[in-house]
């Protein structure tokens, strides 16, 4: 009888004991290998009458799992007990293995480096904002779409406070209190109310960068800008300027350097264009120098603004947003070496 016989191998199977691994090799080889008793067992199975089946199939399968899980018990048995063994108790102990810092954090030291270099100090304000700082002051008109309340999260008791959607909010509070010349930048944190998926997270960071003085011209932002290019993406790297719109800034631009892996030729990555974007500009709108109390007269200024995440993953080939926010460490250990 097929049953006689599963029971006998269970039996077997549970008396089985052994610390050697070949043993146990031998031992899944004869259960489980290609011409295992299992194996001969479901050749068997075909042949019995059908009545018979269900019974002695439920009987196979749980030989099956009896089998595959006595392996994996021995083998985890033997790891364990061989990595206890200590042969000799003077040996220095295992090296502790040190924290990394996280892409994100590499990424804003680099652009604060690059920005400190220029003169530019960094200015830090709160990320729970009210609306003057976040959408007026930056010449955002009342139905703007930007201040809708599916780009916004906003505080449901009181809609004047929200969570900051940029880190221009900080630049418009540095210009309340600082007279110009005026030259930062503010990284941080920004949030907008997005459905979380490789491309576009509710959390993500910002640079913003500022520049107010007299005579300021947009000659002066495409040479800060490729600077920055340069000294981010190495030195043969090229910048190019394509028109766009902002409610801050006029006139305005969207910033491409060229591919960081062909180089300008055309690739998968550049999708054959040659460029990436990688930031937004333009020169300071009046109206928003007139809202901080800077006559716009005296003064101009240029801004731009990019995001962290972006540029990291342009530096590191990091394809999915979600990684930076799920601290996953075998993805955070890759980055220790370039602390
Ligand atoms: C003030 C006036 C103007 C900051 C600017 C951009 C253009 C821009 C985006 C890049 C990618 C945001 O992270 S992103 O989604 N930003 O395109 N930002 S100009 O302009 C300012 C800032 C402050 C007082």
């Amino acid at each position: 009888m097929m049953i006689d016989k599963i029971n006998e191998y269970l039996q077997d199977i549970e008396n089985f004991q052994s610390e050697d691994p070949e043993e146990i090799e031998n031992f899944r080889i004869k259960y489980l290998g290609r011409k295992g008793l299992l194996n001969d067992l479901f050749d068997e199975f075909k042949q019995i009458p059908k009545e018979e089946k269900p019974e002695v199939g439920k009987k196979i399968n749980e030989l099956k799992t009896r089998a595959y899980e006595k392996v994996n018990e021995l083998k985890s048995e033997v790891s364990s007990t061989s990595k206890r063994q200590i042969d000799d108790i003077t040996r220095p102990g295992y090296p502790m293995e040190t924290g990394s810092r996280h892409p994100i954090s590499l990424t804003r030291k680099e652009i604060i480096n690059i920005f400190s270099r220029l003169g530019y100090t960094v200015s830090e304000g709160p990320e729970i904002e009210d609306n003057w700082h976040n959408f007026s002051a930056l010449n955002f008109p009342e139905e703007h779409p930007a201040r809708d309340m599916q780009d916004t999260f906003f505080i449901t008791r009181n809609p004047d406070i929200l969570l900051r959607t940029h880190t221009s909010s900080v630049q418009v509070r540095e210009m309340e209190t600082m007279q110009p010349p005026i030259r930062t930048i503010s990284p941080g944190r920004v949030f907008r109310n997005e459905a979380i998926s490789a491309r576009a997270h509710c959390i993500f960071h910002q640079v913003e960068g500022l520049y107010i003085d007299k005579n300021v011209s947009f000659a002066d932002l495409k040479q800060t800008l490729l600077y920055f290019a340069k000294e981010m993406f190495g030195p043969e790297t090229q910048i190019r300027l394509r028109p766009s719109y902002f409610p801050f800034t006029e006139p305005s631009a969207e910033m491409d350097i060229s591919c960081t892996l062909c180089g300008g030729k055309g690739c998968k990555i550049c999708k054959y264009t040659g460029f990436l974007e990688i930031l937004g500009c333009g020169m300071v709108d009046p109206n928003v120098l007139e809202s901080s109390n800077i006559d716009p007269t005296q003064y101009t200024g240029f801004a731009f603004g990019m995001g962290i995440e972006r540029i990291a993953q342009l530096k590191f080939g990091v394809n999915d947003l979600r990684f930076y926010f799920e601290n996953d460490l075998s993805f955070l250990g890759q980055f220790r070496a370039k602390m």
